[in-house]
Parts: C-alpha cells; structure tokens; sequence
C-alpha cells in the first residue's frame, strides 16, 4: 500500500456537500425503475417531469483497499414514487464480512436492512442518530420526511458492492405513506430465492 498523507476536509452538516468535494454519484429514478413497486408510477413520473434525481453520493476518492477506511454523505431528495418514499437502491458489501457506520445529519429517514434470508429490520434516523451496519446485513435508506435526508457513512475500504443480489431479490419490506403515516408493508414481489 502506498503511505497516504492525512487529508482533513469539512463537511457542512446541513447540506452534506464535503469541500473539497472528490466523487459525486448521481442516481435518477430510470436507473431504479424496477426498484419500486409502482412501476407504473415510475413511467408516469418519467413521461410528466423527465429523469427526476432520487439521490446524490459524495465520497473521497480512495483506493478501495484492506486496511483503508473509506467515507461519504448521502442526500435523498425528498419525494415519492407511487406510494413508496425516495431511496437508495441498497446493497450487500461483496466482502459479506465488513460493517459500516451511519451517522444522521438532517432531515429524517430510515435504514432498512436485511439479511440474506430475507430478515429486515429498521433503525430510525434523525440528526445524531448513529446506525450500525453489522457484517452480512444488505442496507437500504429511506426519506420519510419533505426535506433532504442527509447521513453520513464509513466504511471498510476492501468491502465492495455487490448491487445485483438486492436489485434481483429486492428488500422485504417496502416503506409507503399511508393516511400521512410511513409504514412498512410486505413486499408482494419479493423474491427470495436469490
Ligand atoms: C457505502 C454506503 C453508502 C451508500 C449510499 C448510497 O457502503 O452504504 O455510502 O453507498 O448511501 O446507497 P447505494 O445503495 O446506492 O450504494
Ligand atoms: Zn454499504
């Protein structure tokens, strides 16, 4: 491994934007079109106001190496798709053996999460909320509220994504707005043999 030299940068906690700012990844609703269940309500929102952007991922530009401690924030924009609130697409880290940590700077949400057999559980997420990542749990996160949800997360360097497995089985559990509540309901095209 090459000696890296300490880099310190600052993090505005309301916006989530890091300066100086290395990678951004966008993610627009077309790239998760089959993420949601309402996939008509997707092809609605793609005739009437084009590629709407769900979400954005800042993180350092680090090689993905054992021993390195990677990290970045993310903003949900807030919005719905059918009933069903903004989202990441979710992922297992291909190293199945490495956790992470989320800590809530704004605006409120969940983090879902789900073992390979299909076993969720949900931590709520505000500002200063600490969400652990444990090793072999897929994780998702989710906009409950109108405003951005912005966390920021670490990770293991050599933990990898490994996106496919939750975009073919997909989470269990879905989040929608009812009656002006988030609640979680069954997922009826959940696809456990993955
Ligand atoms: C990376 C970490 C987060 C997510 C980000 C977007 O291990 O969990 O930085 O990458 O929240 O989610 P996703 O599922 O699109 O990577
Ligand atoms: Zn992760």
């Amino acid at each position: 491994m090459k000696p890296l030299e300490p880099v310190g940068k600052v993090l505005n906690m309301e916006t989530g934007i890091l300066e100086p700012s290395e990678r951004v990844t966008q993610r627009h609703i077309s790239g998760m079109r089959h993420m949601y269940a309402d996939t008509d309500a997707v092809s609605q929102i793609l005739e009437d106001e084009g590629d709407r952007l769900i979400y954005e991922v800042h993180t350092v530009d680090l090689p993905e190496e054992e021993g390195l401690v990677l990290y970045g924030t993310t903003i949900i924009h807030p919005g719905r798709v059918g009933e069903e609130f903004h989202m990441t697409k979710g992922h297992f880290h291909t190293k199945r053996s490495r956790g992470e940590v989320y800590l809530g700077l704004a605006g409120e949400g969940y983090l879902v999460l789900q073992t390979r057999n299909g076993v969720v559980r949900s931590l709520p997420m505000r500002p200063g909320t600490v969400g652990y990542v444990p090793p072999m749990w897929a994780h998702r996160t989710v906009n409950i509220s109108d405003e951005p949800f912005i966390f920021f997360a670490a990770w293991p360097g050599d933990a990898g994504h490994d996106y496919s497995t939750i975009e073919q089985m997909g989470f269990a559990k879905l989040l929608l707005v009812r009656d002006g509540k988030a609640i979680f309901v069954d997922n009826p095209k959940f696809n456990k043999t993955q």
